[in-house]
């Protein structure tokens, strides 16, 4: 901890990543860093469309469409229906404020720009003190294979409404990526690390799935906390539950536990379930992670706030047992030193 302030960085996808990022950002005296996963980007209309990174900007600044969690509230369609109008594609819904997130993104990443200069820039224009950081400045493209064949992430995720069965994911671009020198650093001066309830496969396993990033995390000198994105057996928002069904693993919290001690070794020191699954504490530490039990749905803005609370006063926990305690060897990887394999 520093003197004045604790630096925690938030690992985080899509909605729930960006609900508890927001959550943090309420506490005092906090120094919030959220590294996000751009595997969900797109081009469309030429434009370049940022889904995760916009999401948790939005949502910091207060301006998320309360109801979809996505895109902005106060929204209007005009452009919208004049692209239908064009028979241009309609699919990917782009309200006209949020039409101006894309276009600033596209000129200035043509202007040389990289992602994470860009990124600062809308923080710092939307009055966010937080850090937000794209995983990478080189692209990476989640891709998911159905029955038929593979989809880009957004062509499954909200063409297709994710009704087809996840059979397969590849991270297009993925070797030739890096976590960015700020992410490194978000990690590295953390003195505490979330994962964020987001999907474990394709919001936190793409950035997992950047070589180097499961090592720094295992390096960190701060607690990795993991948040529950599965509920009493159902996921909050999204697929990841069925994604369990079909990608090998069991939705449940024990799952999600089960998931993170198999691929990453040593990544999470504890992991906070819903208090529907309680049940499931002991069996998780029995994992070689600590785990808690609190309210981990967020309705409102109050919720949010809690579970930030909630899950920094976890990790401080660890970190005080830990400095008593010996140090625990992981059953699934040995001693935390033990390379991880890699990510998703
Ligand atoms: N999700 C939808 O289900 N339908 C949409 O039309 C849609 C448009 C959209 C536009 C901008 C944006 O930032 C997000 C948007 N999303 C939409 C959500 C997005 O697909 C997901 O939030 C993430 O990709 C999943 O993490």
């Amino acid at each position: 901890m520093t003197d004045a302030n604790m630096r925690v960085t938030v690992l985080a996808g899509g909605v729930g990543g960006a609900k508890l990022s927001h959550g943090v950002s309420m506490l005092p005296d906090v120094d919030l860093s959220v590294i996000v996963n751009t595997g969900d980007d797109l081009e469309l209309h030429g434009l370049a469309i940022s889904p995760d990174v916009d999401t948790v900007l939005y949502t910091l600044a207060g301006l998320a469409n309360a109801e979809t969690g996505w895109g902005l509230r106060d929204e209007t369609w005009s452009a919208h229906e004049m692209l239908g109008r064009y028979g241009a594609p309609t699919w990917f819904r782009l309200g006209d404020r949020d039409i101006a997130t894309h276009l600033v993104r596209t000129s200035r990443l043509a202007a040389g720009a990289t992602p994470t200069e860009v990124t600062r820039e809308l923080a710092a224009a939307l009055g966010l003190g937080a850090r937000v950081l794209p995983m990478a400045d080189r692209p990476v493209r989640t891709r998911i294979r159905i029955a038929t064949g593979w989809l880009e992430l957004q062509a499954w995720f909200v063409g297709r409404r994710h009704a087809d069965d996840a059979l397969e994911i590849r991270f297009d671009g993925v070797d030739d990526a890096r976590p960015t020198a700020a992410v490194l650093d978000a990690v590295r001066s953390a003195d505490v690390i979330a994962l964020a309830p987001s999907n474990p496969f394709i919001s936190i396993g793409t950035i997992l799935a950047l070589p180097g990033m499961v090592p720094a995390l295992l390096g960190a000198g701060a607690p990795v906390v993991g948040v529950s994105p599965i509920v009493a057996g159902a996921a909050i928002k999204g697929p990841a539950d069925r994604m369990f069904e079909t990608l090998g693993g069991e939705a449940s919290a024990l799952g999600v536990a089960r998931h993170y001690a198999t691929r990453y070794p040593g990544l999470l020191d504890g992991l906070v379930v819903d208090v529907a699954d309680a049940a499931h504490v002991p069996a998780i530490e029995r994992l070689g992670m600590a785990a808690m039990a609190t309210t981990t749905v967020m309705h409102h803005d109050i919720d949010r706030r809690r579970l930030a609370e909630d899950t920094l006063a976890f990790a401080r926990d660890l970190v005080a047992s830990a400095g008593t305690a010996t140090p625990r060897v992981d059953p699934v990887a040995g001693d935390r030193g033990a390379p991880a394999k890699s990510g998703a």
